[in-house]
């Protein structure tokens, strides 16, 4: 397993610019986006109560105390969004499906107008040229579900399995692409035991039985989208950091293996057949997750593709207070840092996938996200210069190319976002969109990163 020796790299001199004509010809290039941080209508058509309504309803869990309740208003101005996202010269898009829309509660039928509005949207994208990629899991859980255990329970599987079946039954027909889960890590450490995500937990033990079940039911779902969608190509995204120790001493190279074991191996290995990491399972001992027999070999069901979602490098130094891992994650000192105070690093991204690629050959790779914040303002001219992040694009596409050119099996890559949006737990102040929001009119406007990666979409 090979894990680059510690501290950053020197930064590059720029590379030249990307143009599409350095990417195959039938290389995917689109933009992302999740159903809870668009769509808002959340009452409508019979959705149900999420785990983000309530966790956006109790004070303090939200910077700006905002919610997705109402969003980009996506449910409604969808043929706006996806008339930008072809015009800017995509030829696909990713999307997520909101669970809370499509069952109601344990036992009922799938709700007919949740899929409806999928079937609809996803006839939009067809008929703009975009390839559906569909997401069945991007964050979006049931209140219904999480009152009784959420994800830390094992019936959770079973619906989840439910709602695969459901959704690739009804649009299984036009989508061909599907991502059970986006970002495991996100779902199972952030919100049962880092916190500050929903459903807000802190708890080792909890977060690795959720993050269990998630990949369990990641390996069951795989067949029945088969089943259902005989040429679909099936995979999943996940969120994952090149890792520097923060310093030469010895510790903090420890504190990176170990950091490394729970972030990428954790998820990893079981998916590619070799089972959870022995040294972080010894590691976390009693919060270890309940196994039952069949299992592993569920989650290591054979996939298409796998989707890595890059934003940056993690800086990792020994901390013996944080028990069982004695590790922390370092905020960059020094550098180029975007609003989220994320360092900007795109050699990192190809880094990240040829180390993938090296470690575990999952076949065919897509970037699934990438993408930065920054305090976008519109200017007089009416327009938004966002001079940073195009300049961000820029390298990172760069990155992509040396990536691809060191043999990294690339087919794809989806900027993160097409549109600002609901950004979790920093709520409406951090924005990420290639097209800016209005909130107060839900007027959309290109920024000018938008134009560049249409002007890059529509060169040689
Ligand atoms: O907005 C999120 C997205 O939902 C998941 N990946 C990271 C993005 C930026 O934080």
């Amino acid at each position: 397993m090979s894990l680059p020796a510690a501290i950053p790299m020197p930064p590059a001199a720029d590379d030249p610019a990307p143009r599409r004509s350095d990417f195959a010809a039938d290389f995917l290039w689109g933009c992302a986006t999740s159903s809870y941080q668009i769509e808002g209508a959340g009452a409508v058509d019979g959705r149900v109560e999420s785990i983000w309504d309530r966790f956006a309803a109790t004070p303090g869990r939200i910077r700006d105390g905002s919610s997705g309740a109402v969003a980009c208003d996506h449910y409604h101005r969808w043929p706006q969004d996806l008339d930008l996202g072809r015009d800017m010269g995509l030829n696909a898009y990713r999307f997520s499906i909101a669970w809370p829309r499509i069952f109601a509660g344990v036992g009922a039928r799938p709700n007919e107008k949740g899929l409806d509005f999928y079937s609809r949207l996803v006839d939009g994208m067809l008929e703009r040229g975009l390839q559906p990629w569909a997401t069945l899991y991007h964050w979006d859980l049931p209140q219904y579900l999480q009152d009784r255990g959420g994800w830390n329970e094992r019936a959770t599987v079973d619906a989840f399995v439910e709602l695969a079946d459901a959704v690739t039954r009804r649009l299984g027909d036009r989508v061909k692409h599907w991502i059970t889960h986006n970002e495991p890590w996100c779902t199972a450490i952030i919100g049962n035991y880092e916190g500050w995500h929903a459903p807000g937990l802190t708890d080792l033990k909890t977060a690795l039985q959720v993050c269990h079940h998630v990949l369990l039911s990641h390996g069951r779902a795989v067949p029945v989208i088969r089943a259902n969608v005989p040429d679909a190509q099936v995979g999943l995204a996940l969120s994952l950091h090149p890792l520097r120790a923060a310093s030469e001493r010895p510790e903090d190279h420890a504190a990176m293996q170990r950091h490394d074991g729970l972030r990428y191996r954790w998820f990893l290995d079981p998916l590619y057949g070799r089972g959870y990491p022995q040294a972080t399972w010894d590691l976390v001992g009693h919060s270890a997750p309940h196994v039952e027999a069949g299992d592993l070999e569920a989650i290591a069901a054979p996939t298409d593709f796998l989707g890595v979602n890059y934003y940056f490098p993690e800086v990792v130094a020994d901390d013996p207070a944080h028990q069982p891992f004695r590790t922390r994650v370092l905020a960059p000192t020094s550098g180029e840092i975007t609003a989220m105070g994320w360092p900007v690093e795109p050699r990192g991204l190809a880094e990240l996938l040829e180390r993938v690629h090296r470690d575990y050959a999952p076949g065919p790779m897509y970037v699934t996200e990438n993408g930065s914040s920054y305090e976008d303002t519109v200017a007089p001219d009416g327009a938004v210069h966002d001079a940073a992040r195009k300049r961000y694009l820029q390298r990172h596409l760069a990155a992509l190319r040396a990536a691809a050119a060191a043999g990294v099996p690339l087919k794809g890559y989806f900027a993160w976002s097409l549109l600002d949006n609901f950004e979790w737990a920093e709520g409406y102040q951090r924005r990420f969109g290639l097209v800016h929001i209005d909130y107060a009119t839900q007027e959309r406007r290109l920024k000018d990163s938008g134009r560049w990666y249409g002007a890059f979409l529509h060169g040689d």
